[in-house]
């Protein structure tokens, strides 16, 4: 494959500084025509040949300054369109091109989803609509002419502000839009359909007001609400914690129900995935709402921090992702609980992030290469980028932050920046030189950060002592931000000074450290990276004692939740390697969950829904396949163990707060945050008594499915009936499916719980759901349901020993690659982890991708993730 390198880019010889677009939409043969103003770019090669890119395209015509071209004048091949020797000035090219909108099923460029035209540019898409510079740092105001039949698309959207309508004669009609912001071709977007709207209105600190709109199938609008609140409640906080104001008159989002990822930020015209905007109590859960909230404050923030702003080039995608996501990240903990998301926030990190970060597919926040840029789009580029935002903020706090923000904005606004670009802001505001702190965009890997701590009773000094290690790369040290505190056994030791951590905060800048602490009174517990400071693992070797003293005593509510996980991990690992795990061990650790639970249950219900749930079966593989291999059977088996201790030894505590949680008959459903916390504890409480009592379980489950007024609580109760075979779960499954069978969506969540049964007919299962009416290969939602929640959340099932779950998955890969590559290639990445199971399943895992390597007409993006996983 042709790699593309970081140190090889150079500024395109050509720029492009307006487009004007007319397209007419028809659903099998729509014709584009594009009028491309440009000229040489004087920071390129003088007289270079003219390459713009294209794929799938028919070329109906080209003109060059008004003269039609001739073919033997230009260059065609299957990805570009060359012109030898342009005009030396501005020069317009007219291109004509014609797509099948219909047929495209990769869900990329110009394409139909249930008759509603869409796009999707991001990352390479409009080369599918017209030849182009497809490439972030070249930058064009764009007019749009949208024309469709009135009965087909009533609807018609551009990016912009909209500039004019009418009708087009023959039952058609246009519409045309103009963006004043010069952008990136991949920030295009149209829309064309029958699709219903509902309409709000925000006015900027600047005093404009904004039409806002979202666009859903006909008969959604109803579900619409929440996401235009979000929207609204989205631009405030933008204005109040960035100074950011929206810079169009209007701002619109339309719903799809097919689309490959979660949703995209085009210039004034966001396209979502329908399952991250529709929402009522009966259809979504808390879940549902919170993401649908956190993605559309992640779109609306992309406006200054992605569109304002945008990449030089793709290398530098965490410079508009990983910042979006801190941005993301930091209005759900202002709107939410900080402390909740917090540790939300580092549960999807060590899940998604930490084992893509320890296997082959793991690459630099900042890749430096890459085959497909699409299969860069990664728990690494997002999760982790947005943890070094963090980092930044905490070294250099939260004033300095936010004047190096606005710093950024101010000097790259209307520019295609780079990661340097970033730095030199803060470094500007400061005076610091974060030359060594940008290695963290360098290097992959998790680091371990391993630390020893003495106390000196007749000094009255502990000292802690520090070593980092990232193994497998080269370099010198990162810059760790640990925040730090000592707790004794009456709570937090405020007395306790160390000079160089001021304000709590240590910079581990060297390989090996050693911090002070002065007047400690009493041997202390270290409370280390504090709301998880830094990105990297601690080995402290604590004894369950002195972590189940944080667990009670720490004021730092994340280290309080990471005790309890700490304890819960070295006892689920010890038991994974024993035959005979002997429960009681974990009695210490139940008994200050119970007095945690006394104490505070019903005043954070929502945390003590955390503190309640162990580490992921996912999270203890990671931990054990640092040094050994991993035995998926096994860590579940050691993980129910401990499960079913607590839930026996806290059965009467967990009925008692459930009781106590319930909502009084005829309380109206609410999203907040506190109810949902109310529910996720009461719902936590009866996954655990249904562990320790299945019969009970059955009787409670059944019970709050029947009465259930929010598909929270139903869908929680069917989630305990689905982990306890039998007849009730099989009816309960079917009246859900009958009860829910016109909602695609709800289906979804079915399709899910019943892939992700760890048993041994679940495959004969997903067989069978794969030819259910509402199943649809074609559908990525659908695909991702049934097939990406078994890969990832049915880790037994999945690594079965006889290779049957890794057959299911490379099938269904080989079955989508030549219809939708990107969602092939995303289904792929399950096998990541492959090297760090048993020898047993690493050979089978081997096999299996190794069939598909040998397959002779893979995609760019399935043949670039199999060679990654396997090399
Ligand atoms: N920027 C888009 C992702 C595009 C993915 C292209 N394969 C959504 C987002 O991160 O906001
Ligand atoms: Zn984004």
């Amino acid at each position: 494959p042709t790699m593309i390198r970081l140190e090889d880019y150079r500024p395109s010889d050509y720029l492009i500084d307006r487009v004007e677009l007319d397209v007419r939409l028809h659903s099998r043969e729509t014709r584009i025509t594009a009028t491309l103003a440009m000229r040489p770019n004087p920071v390129g090669r003088a007289g270079a040949p003219l390459v713009l890119d294209g794929e799938d395209l028919t070329l109906v015509s080209l003109a060059l300054d008004g003269q039609p071209l001739c073919p033997d004048a230009y260059g065609l091949n299957a990805t570009s369109l060359t012109l030898p020797n342009p005009p030396s000035e501005s020069f317009t090219l007219r291109i004509e091109t014609q797509v099948n909108p219909t047929a495209n099923t990769r869900l990329m460029g110009l394409y139909r989803s249930n008759g509603v035209y869409c796009t999707q540019c991001e990352a390479d898409g409009f080369r599918r609509i017209t030849y182009f510079l497809d490439r972030p740092d070249v930058m064009a105001v764009y007019t749009t002419r949208i024309e469709a039949d009135l009965d087909e698309a009533p609807v018609l959207l551009g990016n912009g502000n909209p500039a004019d309508s009418g009708p087009a004669g023959d039952g058609r009609h246009y519409a045309i839009w103009h963006d004043p912001h010069p952008k990136p071709a991949y920030l295009f977007a149209l829309v064309g359909g029958r699709l219903d709207r509902v309409s709000g209105s925000f006015t900027t600190m600047e005093g404009r007001t904004v039409d806002l709109g979202i666009y859903v199938e006909p008969g959604q609008a109803a579900r619409a609400e929440y996401a235009l609140d979000a929207v609204i409640r989205s631009m405030a906080w933008d204005e109040q914690a960035f100074g950011r104001a929206y810079d169009l008159d209007v701002f619109n989002v339309v719903a799809v129900s097919d689309f490959n990822m979660g949703a995209m930020e085009n210039k004034g015209l966001n396209i979502f995935n329908d399952k991250f905007v529709l929402a009522s109590p009966e259809t979504a859960t808390d879940a549902d709402y919170a993401n649908i909230e956190a993605i559309i404050a992640h779109e609306y923030f992309h406006n200054w921090s992605g569109n304002r702003v945008t990449c030089r080039d793709w290398f530098q995608l965490c410079l508009k992702e990983g910042l979006t996501v801190f941005r993301d990240q930091e209005f759900s903990s202002d709107t939410r609980s900080r402390a909740v998301h917090r540790i939300s926030e580092v549960r999807t990190l060590r899940a998604r992030q930490f084992p893509e970060d320890a296997g082959p597919l793991a690459h630099p926040v900042r890749p430096n290469q890459y085959a497909e840029i699409n299969n860069f789009y990664t728990a690494t580029v997002y999760e982790k980028g947005a943890e070094i935002v963090r980092m930044l903020r905490t070294l250099i706090g939260g004033q300095a932050f936010r004047t190096g923000m606005d710093r950024y904005f101010a000097t790259c606004d209307g520019t295609a920046a780079t990661v340097e670009d970033f730095l030199a802001a803060f470094e500007a505001v400061t005076s610091r030189d974060l030359s060594a702190f940008a290695r963290w965009y360098e290097r992959p890997g998790t680091p371990t950060v391993s630390i020893t701590g003495d106390y000196d009773p007749e000094a009255k000094t502990y000292r802690i002592n520090f070593r980092q290690s990232l193994p497998g790369t080269e370099g010198p040290p990162l810059v760790i931000p640990v925040v730090l505190g000592l707790v004794g056994p009456e709570g937090a030791m405020d007395e306790a000074r160390a000079e160089r951590a001021p304000g709590g905060v240590f910079a581990l800048e060297q390989e090996t450290d050693t911090l002070t602490f002065s007047n400690v009174a009493a041997a202390p517990v270290p409370s280390l990276f504090r709301g998880f400071s830094a990105p990297v693992r601690v080995a402290f070797e604590a004894t369950d004692a002195q972590h189940l003293l944080l667990l009670r005593h720490d004021t730092d509510p994340f280290n309080r939740w990471q005790a309890a996980q700490s304890v819960g991990m070295r006892l689920v690992i010890r038991w994974a390697g024993s035959d005979s795990p002997e429960a009681a061990e974990a009695d210490a650790l139940v008994e200050a969950l119970g007095a945690f639970l006394d104490a505070e249950a019903l005043r954070d219900p929502a945390f003590a829904a955390l503190i309640l749930s162990l580490p992921s079966e996912g999270d203890i593989a990671n931990e054990i396949g640092i040094g050994s291999a991993v035995d998926p059977d096994a860590i579940r088996m050691a993980r129910e163990t401990l499960r079913r201790r607590i839930g026996e030894r806290l059965s009467d505590r967990l009925a008692q707060l459930r009781g106590d949680l319930a909502d009084r008959p005829g309380t109206p459903f609410s999203p907040d945050a506190a109810s949902a916390g109310r529910r996720a504890l009461r719902n936590a409480a009866l996954d655990l008594i249904a562990v320790a009592d299945p019969i009970a379980g059955v009787d409670l489950a059944g019970e709050q499915i029947a009465t259930a007024t929010n598909m929270t609580d139903r869908l929680a109760g069917l989630g305990v009936l689905a982990l306890i075979a039998g007849p009730q779960r099989e009816a309960a499954l079917k009246d859900f499916a009958e009860r829910f069978r016109s909602e695609p969506l709800v289906l979804d969540k079915w399709f899910a719980i019943q892939a992700t049964i760890p048993e041994s007919g679940t495959l004969e299962r997903i067989a069978a759901l794969r030819q259910h009416p509402t199943f649809s290969n074609t559908n990525p939602n659908r695909v991702r349901a049934l097939i990406g929640s078994f890969s990832s959340g049915n880790p037994t099932q999945f690594n079965r020993a006889d290779g049957a779950g890794y057959a299911l998955v490379t099938d269904a890969v080989l079955a989508l690659d030549q219809s939708n590559p990107q969602l092939a290639a995303r289904l792929l990445t399950a096998f990541g982890s492959w090297r760090m199971l048993e020898p047993n399943r690493r050979s089978v895992a081997h096999k299996a991708l190794d069939r598909i390597r040998s397959q002779t007409e893979l995609s760019r993006d399935v043949s670039d993730i199999v060679t990654r996983t396997l090399a």
